[in-house]
């Protein structure tokens, strides 16, 4: 039998296939046939088939997906739905969204070289980003697809935006999924996965690809490891007696906007330590520059030079090689011998990184990059290990815990109010408690014993979320969009009713 992410997407004819049938039917149902009036009415016709894909939460290795190194997240039931028909008379890409309130509707050409422009960020270049990986890996593929017409789109998205479970990721791949069953074809699942990674940076942010991976080949109940170079996604059976309960912190972390300073500052950095660790490992300037990318290519370049410089444990390279004062763009350009904007410069998102950037913490970056690595792996060895599950509950906890840690004062991506609520967790319960994804905002994940959920919930209703509430920064009856425990939920599919 083909292994799971060898398969293409399913194609489904019930929502019950996807969405179980308790009360997760119900909404969806509700969500499906909203969206198919209000197609009807947008554009005079019924949508040709549906895609949707869920959101995630990282339950550890943050950071680190860029550098090369695995992670472990599992999908939520939230999701984005994308209902899409071809029209053939048509050059335009008409992209509505079921609140049209607050998304008023895009229009594209039907145009796949275009390019975004990412100074006036609306939401429908994330389908955008769909609509050009689909395009450039249908010709990667030699699939023939006709020359392009107009594509007519709703969008129902239900995955918190700003908050760290990947909306983002969600919208790209309900989208390309969406285009790519309306042109009747379908790929296997982990090449889908590699596509919307690389055409989500169409929006700026050089993100890594674990978002993608997960909300295209999650399994129901399972959370997955994902492994880049190639993708490649390994269930992982959580133990039972745990629940992974997801707050939002309530501060709005708008990557898109806030990429140069933010995210890909960070990816900068990374970038800057790989190539400085080459060369003190002894690559000239030259080679580290064109061969090493990520913290992983130097984890390589340690192992080979084991025996000329004692360890191949990257950490202690990091120790040796790099010094715990920020470093100026001069310093390093003393080590490379070649100016940051000459090797970074043909990327805009890096060019934008070094406007801003006053100096860049190298030590501080990649020493959480090679820990988160390990942490990773020891999550997964603690799930398979023979551990009671108590011990391995508390285990578990105690790695989110570091990781947290790790994330807020060496990667300095927390805020005072993940701060505030990772606090408020421990206090009440959690075993551990961390931000997921991104951070800078968004939504921290704990994990707590089943036995204490409900009780657990309302105490961080009183201890987080009240007041805010008190002030109208959410709505009472909307704290269930902002806490919420979850289960591992399943990945893509198409629907053709
Ligand atoms: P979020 O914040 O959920 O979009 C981002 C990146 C991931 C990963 C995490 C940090 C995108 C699309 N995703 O996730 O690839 O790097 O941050 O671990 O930017
Ligand atoms: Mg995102």
């Amino acid at each position: 039998m083909a292994k799971h992410e060898e398969l293409p997407i399913p194609i489904f004819q019930n929502l019950k296939d996807v969405y179980g049938d308790g009360s997760q039917l119900e909404e969806a149902q509700l969500r499906f046939d909203t969206a198919k009036s209000k197609f009807q009415e947008f554009f005079g016709q019924a949508p040709q088939l549906f895609a949707r894909s869920p959101g995630r939460v990282n339950l550890i290795g943050e950071h680190i997906d860029y550098e090369g190194y695995s992670v472990l997240p599992m999908a939520i039931r939230q999701d984005t739905i994308v209902a899409i028909r071809k029209n053939e008379s048509s050059k335009v890409l008409r992209i509505a969204n079921v609140n049209d309130k607050k998304y008023s509707m895009c229009t594209y050409p039907a145009d796949p070289s275009q390019e975004l422009d990412l100074k006036n960020h609306k939401w429908g270049h994330y389908f955008i980003c769909g609509y050009k990986g689909f395009y450039d890996y249908a010709k990667a593929k030699g699939v023939n697809v006709g020359p392009p017409v107009g594509l007519d789109v709703i969008v129902d998205g239900i995955v918190p935006t700003g908050s760290g479970l990947s909306s983002s990721a969600a919208f790209v791949c309900s989208s390309t999924i969406a285009i790519m069953a309306a042109f009747d074809v379908n790929f296997p699942k982990k090449e889908i996965a590699q596509v919307t990674c690389d055409c989500e940076r169409h929006v700026g942010t050089q993100s890594g690809g674990m978002d993608q991976a997960i909300s295209v080949m999650a399994k129901l109940g399972f959370a997955e490891l994902i492994d880049f170079n190639p993708i490649r996604a390994t269930d992982v059976q959580l133990p039972a007696g745990g629940t992974f309960v997801i707050a939002h912190s309530l501060a709005e972390s708008q990557k898109a906007v806030t990429a140069a300073t933010n995210y890909n500052n960070r990816v900068v950095e990374c970038r800057l330590a790989s190539i400085v660790l080459g060369i003190k490992l002894g690559l000239n300037p030259k080679e580290a520059i064109s061969k090493v990318s990520t913290l992983s290519d130097v984890e390589g370049l340690c192992v080979q030079f084991a025996g000329k410089y004692q360890s191949s444990d990257p950490i202690l390279a990091v120790k040796e090689y790099l010094k715990e004062e920020p470093y100026t763009a001069e310093e390093i350009e003393a080590i490379t011998g070649e100016k940051l904007t000459s090797f970074l410069g043909s990327n805009a998102a890096y060019v934008a990184v070094l406007q801003v950037a006053k100096h860049f913490k190298l030590h501080q970056r990649a020493a959480h990059v090679y820990l988160e690595a390990r942490r990773v792996h020891a999550f997964k060895d603690v799930v398979s290990s023979k551990l009671s599950d108590e011990e391995m509950l508390k285990k578990l906890g105690d790695l989110m815990n570091e990781s947290h840690y790790s994330c807020s004062v060496l990667y300095e991506c927390s805020c005072p109010e993940l701060e505030e609520l990772v606090k408020v967790s421990r206090d009440n319960g959690a075993l551990g408690a961390r931000l997921t994804g991104a951070g800078w905002g968004g939504c921290a994940v704990a994990l707590v014993k089943e036995s204490i959920v409900p009780q657990y919930i309302l105490n961080l209703k009183e201890h987080y979320f009240q007041k805010r509430i008190d002030k109208g920064v959410i709505k009472k009856d909307d704290l269930g969009l902002y806490l919420f425990a979850s289960k591992p939920s399943s990945g893509a599919a198409i629907f053709k009713f």
